[in-house]
Order: structure tokens, then C-alpha cells, then sequence
């Protein structure tokens, strides 16, 4: 299979956070591809669930010649040896030792009962769009039509109002 570049975002509010993230971007880069670039990390509030415990979110671009179905059960398994138990209680968002989300795979547009791509709510995630944009603003969003950085004034206007 021809190489293309997809983007993972990570999230972490358990535990030793960064390390979290930090063990999940070795397994990325040894089994999945070269991570060409890695935003920040962010401390950003949990969105859509109350915690105490605030999250270190980032992104990473990766240049893979894995096939996208296989790439997620990767990234299925990573989350499960770093120690990821639950995906959320009673239907809702959950404190997490590591999420890795399926953001962007080149132009693919896939949208099956197990696989969503382009990742359906990330361009309403400031957690995702704020790294997403530090390294890849002109990147367009194959079904919005828009580059990254738009998203991101979009999605940062509507928060402020202006
Ligand atoms: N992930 C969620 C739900 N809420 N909030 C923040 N700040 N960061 C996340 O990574 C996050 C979240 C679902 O995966
Ligand atoms: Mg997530
Ligand atoms: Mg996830």
C-alpha cells in the first residue's frame, strides 16, 4: 500500500500524564510509522463530563503505509497495554489513562458502523483543533472542504462571540 500521512490525537487525565502519552508515541511510531510532526501538549478542561482531573491533549502527524482498518485495531491495542479499562460510564465520557483518536487519513472518507473518518466531532474540539492547527493549518477536511486553520477561526469566533 502507498504511504499517506493520517493524524492521531492523544488525550490523558489519569495518572502520569505525559508519560501516558509519551509511551503511546513510541507504539505509534513502532508500529504504525514515522511521526513527522508532534504539536504541544495542551492542559485543556474535560469536555462533555465533569472531573477534577484535567487532561494533556496533543496531536501527531504520521506517514504510514498501514491499511486505515488495521491502523485503528492498532491503536485499539496500544490504548489497551498502556492501561485505557473503560471508554466511559453509563453511556458518557470517562477519565482516561490514554485515548488515541483516529482524526484525519489523507483524503479518506469512511463511515462504517466501527470506523468514522474523518473523526465526526473534532472540528468542534478546541482540545484537537488548537494542536491541529499549530501543525497543519492548510490541511483540508475532505468533507467540510476547509482548511484547519478556518475550523479553527470558526470554532474560536463562535466561542468568543466575535
Ligand atoms: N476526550 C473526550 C471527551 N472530553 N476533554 C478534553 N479536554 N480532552 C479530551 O481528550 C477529551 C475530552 C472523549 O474522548
Ligand atoms: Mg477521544
Ligand atoms: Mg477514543
Amino acid at each position: 500500500m502507498n504511504e499517506y500521512t493520517v493524524y492521531l490525537a492523544l488525550g490523558s487525565n489519569l495518572g502520569d500524564k505525559q508519560k501516558n502519552i509519551d509511551e503511546a508515541l513510541d507504539k505509534i511510531e513502532e508500529r504504525i510509522g514515522k511521526i513527522t510532526s508532534l504539536s504541544a501538549f495542551y492542559l485543556t478542561s474535560p469536555v462533555g463530563f465533569q472531573s477534577e482531573s484535567i487532561f494533556v491533549n496533543g496531536v501527531c502527524e504520521v506517514s504510514t503505509h498501514i491499511n486505515i482498518y488495521e491502523l485503528f485495531a492498532i491503536t485499539r491495542d496500544i490504548e489497551k497495554e498502556i492501561g485505557r479499562c473503560h471508554k466511559s460510564k453509563n453511556g458518557r465520557y470517562a477519565d482516561r489513562i490514554i485515548d488515541i483518536d483516529l482524526i484525519l487519513a489523507g483524503n479518506l472518507v469512511i463511515d462504517t458502523p466501527e470506523l468514522t473518518v474523518p473523526h465526526p466531532r473534532f472540528h468542534t474540539r478546541s482540545f484537537v483543533l488548537d494542536p491541529l492547527r499549530e501543525i497543519a493549518p492548510d490541511l483540508i477536511h475532505p468533507l467540510l472542504g476547509k482548511p484547519i486553520r478556518q475550523l479553527w477561526e470558526e470554532l474560536h469566533r463562535g466561542q468568543f462571540g466575535h
